[in-house]
């Protein structure tokens, strides 16, 4: 393996990958030694949809003639746009089955039928209530959550119509999606109707796989990922600012350390209740443990983060890592982004790793489902489970020193409230300072880590040249985990990487330059406040009006690319880093794509592997957006008098 402090820019990381280099320890960094990605898969040039292929139909090398058209007839194109397809189509399955799962529990709870959950957040509940179009007048709040519960739940199987939700988008951009019939009508269908159009023999025209393709998209930004954001609000609480803290170093040697990995927030919710329970407490004493130390990782943790300020333990390239220390207890892992190498570290600890979703297993895990109906005395059980293990350590334990205190929970609502205030909740504050050009334009920094690029690098570097040029960032999923190891999601923060327009807001509201809104199905936050900030004026009537961009330095999943789409599909400029762009294979879906999408759709994707010259393509397009409203001469001026400011209003 080559030098870990070339791998990782995290300081725990590199003392954890040294660790598992010296016990001879698989992870997923010396696997990708092992393993050179696979030149013709890396472009999606390969075509395995029928048993007449595989299709392998790599580029020409310096341009050679060559036909390139399957044994079917199939052209490049259609094969590139299939692929790209298929991922999207399974980026929005797996958010929406997610969701699907919150909504089902959702009901149960409603209904009384879930132990352990309740409606918290009642505010939201009737707000949600009204976007579904249900009349709450003189309905209690069970009556009213029920009636929710199944509409939202009607929005899967729903075959006509428009998702309800895309009706928050500005209006202009609805007529968008009118107009290219991208609507997304059902979720299920959207995803249905990708793979039976990518089936051998049915569409051949990239440029109507790349709608559906977009449908689909929309179908998890405007849909799933949404319904999953807003009913877990509800039943747990809408986020609010709070203070935790990240690495591997918030492992403790002397407690039974539980880690809750994967994605849906229903058993690590619970797992919080149980953690609290004076039995759970008393068998923890028992053992000799000073306590039960809940930590997530990846998406998991940062549901319980935002919520509860549970410690983080790391983002997607740390799971492994946190075993090797040989303090973890116990991990539960559920659905998406769970090595099935963990189960191989596990066995070279005492760590016992539990599936918990009827959905997944691992071969040699132990499998204990959730569900609802008897949430809690799960959750009981497999803490009880991880302290009857805490005295089976049997190696010395290293865990390294590094740990950062942070702040997360910046919802919506948070960030309107604590722009407007409680009695003026607005987005107005933060318009206002885009527009007289304190703030140059926000950015949503998102997404995953890839072993194939320097585990955390990118996002950091990117980020830091977005807020030292004054961009606001909102960041979810490993990036923003990425954020808090790096130091950046702190008020402090502001004064010391951020351009002094930016810092001076920060510092005046109390704010980090960088705002952690959650998990990737929270990314439909960012959505919400691009919209939000469409309609308090000032900035265009449309998504792709506002100075602001995308961005997923590092990704690796199929789920980032359908968010990439539907950001894309929303109106925004988005650029992906990390490993060769996957419909590079063909140059007319690239270009169509990168291109032409920009006339369609007002926003477009970029690829740039280098993360600061991605942060500068972000930049000018937040500048050109500034010149486009009239106000790219306000960041010339320093102080606003009030004859200036009454022009802008
Ligand atoms: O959904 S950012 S590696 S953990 S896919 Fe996975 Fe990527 Fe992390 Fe969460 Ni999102």
């Amino acid at each position: 393996m080559s030098d870990e402090r070339e791998r990782s820019i995290d300081q725990a990381t590199v003392e954890l990958l040294e660790k598992a280099r010296k016990e001879e320890i698989s992870t997923v960094f010396s696997r990708a030694d092992r393993i050179k990605p696979c030149p013709i898969g890396v472009e999606d040039s390969c075509c395995k949809v029928c048993a007449m292929g595989p299709c392998r139909l790599p580029r020409s090398k310096k341009g050679e003639q060559q036909e390139r058209t399957g044994v079917c007839g199939a052209t490049i194109d259609t094969i590139v746009a299939r692929n790209f397809a298929r991922k999207v189509a399974a980026g929005t399955a797996s958010h929406s089955d997610h969701a699907r799962e919150v909504v089902e529990t959702f009901l149960k709870t409603a209904r009384g039928e879930a132990q352990g959950f309740a409606i918290k957040d009642e505010v939201k509940l009737l707000e949600v209530a009204l976007d579904f179009g249900i009349d709450i007048e003189g309905k209690d709040t069970t009556a009213i959550a029920i009636e929710l519960g199944e509409k939202a739940l009607n929005e899967f199987g729903k075959q006509h119509g428009e998702l309800v939700y895309t009706k928050k988008a500005p209006l202009k951009r609805q007529e968008i999606w009118r107009k290219f019939g991208v609507m997304p009508r059902g979720i299920d269908r959207e995803v249905v109707e990708i793979m039976h159009r990518t089936h051998m023999g049915v569409d051949q025209d990239y440029r109507h796989i790349l709608l559906q393709t977009t449908r689909c998209a929309l179908a998890d930004g405007w849909g799933g990922s949404m319904i999953s954001t807003d009913l877990q609000d509800i039943m747990f609480g809408t986020p609010v600012p709070v203070l935790g803290s990240i690495n591997l170093g918030v492992l403790k040697e002397d407690q039974v350390n539980v880690i809750v990995h994967g994605h849906e927030p229903l058993l690590p919710e619970l797992l919080v209740v149980a953690s609290r329970d004076p039995e759970i407490k008393k068998l923890t004493e028992e053992v000799g443990a000073k306590g039960v130390n809940l930590a997530g990782m990846c998406c998991s943790a940062n549901e319980v983060l935002m919520r509860h300020g549970i410690p983080c333990a790391g983002n997607f390239l740390q799971q492994e890592l946190a075993l090797v220390t040989g303090a973890v207890e116990l991990m539960t892992v559920d659905v998406q982004c769970q090595m099935q190498g963990l189960q191989g570290v596990a066995e070279c600890f005492h760590t016992k790793l539990i599936t918990t979703s009827d959905r997944a297993m691992i071969e040699g895990a132990v499998h204990i489902e959730f569900h609802p109906e008897n949430g809690l005395d799960t959750a009981k059980k497999i803490l009880k489970m991880a302290i009857e293990n805490y005295p089976k350590r049997r190696h010395a334990v290293y865990i390294p020193d590094h740990s950062r205190d942070i702040v997360a929970g910046f919802s919506h609502e948070t960030i309107n409230y604590l722009l407007g205030g409680l009695f003026r909740a607005s987005y107005r504050p933060l318009n206002d300072n885009i527009i007289n050009g304190r703030i140059r334009g926000v950015a949503g920094v998102v997404g995953c880590n890839n072993v194939r690029t320097i585990h955390d690098f990118a996002h950091i570097a990117m980020i830091k040249e977005l807020i030292r040029n004054d961009v606001l960032v909102l960041t979810t999923g490993c990036a923003a985990m990425a954020c808090g190891k790096a130091g950046l999601l702190t008020p402090e923060a502001a004064r010391e990487y951020a351009g002094s327009g930016l810092a001076e807001v920060c510092e005046a509201v109390g704010i980090p330059p960088v705002l952690h809104m959650g998990a990737c199905v929270d990314n439909s936050r960012i959505l919400v406040a691009a919209t939000a900030m469409v309609k308090e004026g000032g900035l265009g009537d449309d998504i792709s009006d506002l100075p602001a961009a995308g961005a997923a330095p590092e990704w690796m999943s199929e789920k980032a690319l359908a968010i990439g789409q539907y950001f894309v599909a929303s109106g925004v400029f988005t650029v992906f880093g990390t490993t060769t762009w996957p419909t590079v294979g063909s140059e007319n879906v690239t270009r169509h794509l990168f291109e032409d999408f920009e006339g369609m759709f007002k926003g477009t994707w970029a690829y740039e592997q280098d993360p600061v010259k991605g942060a500068q393509l972000m930049i000018r397009h937040i500048d050109k957006k500034r010149k486009a409203l009239g106000i790219d001469k306000a960041r010339e001026r320093v102080l606003f008098d009030m004859a200036m400011r009454r022009a802008i209003e």
